[in-house]
């Protein structure tokens, strides 16, 4: 892994810092490649609980896809744009809960990442949009799929097509983000709410991920979450997590 992409493990949180500030941390293949490879070790690191995305220096978040690199590359045929932006698909199925921190542009494939990450935190300087349009191109890292899921297909809509910035108190307003603190706050709020997640069972919070994430229509989602929740109930976290409340202890959860 080169440096386009800074990992990093501190207790239970996997950290991910796309390091490409002069860029505003636009990703080019190698960084997409990069950050696969983040999520997909923090993923199989029992360990971590709960993993933290952010982007390096105070200007960015992500400003989407690497430009330059658009634009010196040929044609690009369906199986090679699969294989490129196949890192939205890691972050959604990373059994660990994925934390999108966001300060400064969250644009294009940039808030594509965000939306395929589980919670979305952001300072009151961050700034989002689907810029696709003013390229002549679409958001194709899953934004014309989740952008609607989030905020409903009109705001959706209105956001794709006219390529508009909204501020931090916007997105919150929408639903894009879970919640917004002041700059200098973020890190801290941030660890906090990953050491939230991270200290629950992650029997039961890979489960919760799954079953939510799953993209399936409702009869079936309903069906994959009674099994899952079977199996949450069985696992001895279930039994140590009801055992603990009546005995009015502290639970203590192994992850099976
Ligand atoms: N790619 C490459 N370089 C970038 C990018 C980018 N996306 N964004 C900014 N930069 C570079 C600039 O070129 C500039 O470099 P230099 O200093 O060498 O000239 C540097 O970062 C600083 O940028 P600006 O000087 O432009 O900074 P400003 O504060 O004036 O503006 C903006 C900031 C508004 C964010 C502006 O840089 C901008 O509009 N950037 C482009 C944002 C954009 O359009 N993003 C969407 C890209 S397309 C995409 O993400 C599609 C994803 C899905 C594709 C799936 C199909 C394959």
């Amino acid at each position: 892994m080169g440096n386009e992409v800074i990992v990093s493990k501190d207790g239970n949180i996997g950290r991910v810092t796309v390091n490409r500030p002069k860029q505003l941390n636009a990703m080019n293949s190698a960084t997409r490649n990069a950050i696969v490879e983040a999520f997909e070790q923090f993923g199989s690191d029992s360990d971590v609980r709960a993993i933290i995305l952010t982007g390096a220096g105070e200007k960015s978040f992500i400003a989407g896809a690497d430009l330059a690199e658009f634009a010196a590359s040929g044609e690009l045929d369906l199986a090679e744009m699969r294989n490129e932006w196949y890192m939205t698909e890691v972050a959604a199925t990373c059994p660990t809960p994925i934390i999108a921190m966001i300060d400064g542009f969250c644009l294009g494939g940039g808030m594509e990442l965000a939306m395929a990450c589980d919670l979305r935190v952001a300072s009151e300087r961050a700034r989002f949009g689907q810029p696709e349009i003013n390229l002549g191109i679409l958001p194709g890292a899953g934004g014309t799929q989740r952008l609607p899921r989030l905020v409903g297909e009109g705001r959706a809509l209105e956001l794709m097509l006219t390529g508009r910035m909204i501020d931090a108190a916007e997105a919150e307003r929408y639903g894009i983000i879970n919640f917004v603190w002041p700059a200098d706050e973020l890190e801290a709020r941030t660890t906090e709410l990953a050491e939230q997640i991270a200290s629950k069972a992650a029997f039961a919070t890979e489960r919760i991920k799954h079953a939510t994430r799953n993209g399936m229509p409702l009869e079936d989602g309903l069906q994959k979450e009674q099994e899952l929740f079977v199996e949450c109930f069985n696992s001895s976290d279930g039994k140590e997590g009801v055992a603990a409340f009546l005995e009015k202890r502290k639970a203590r959860f192994n992850r099976s």
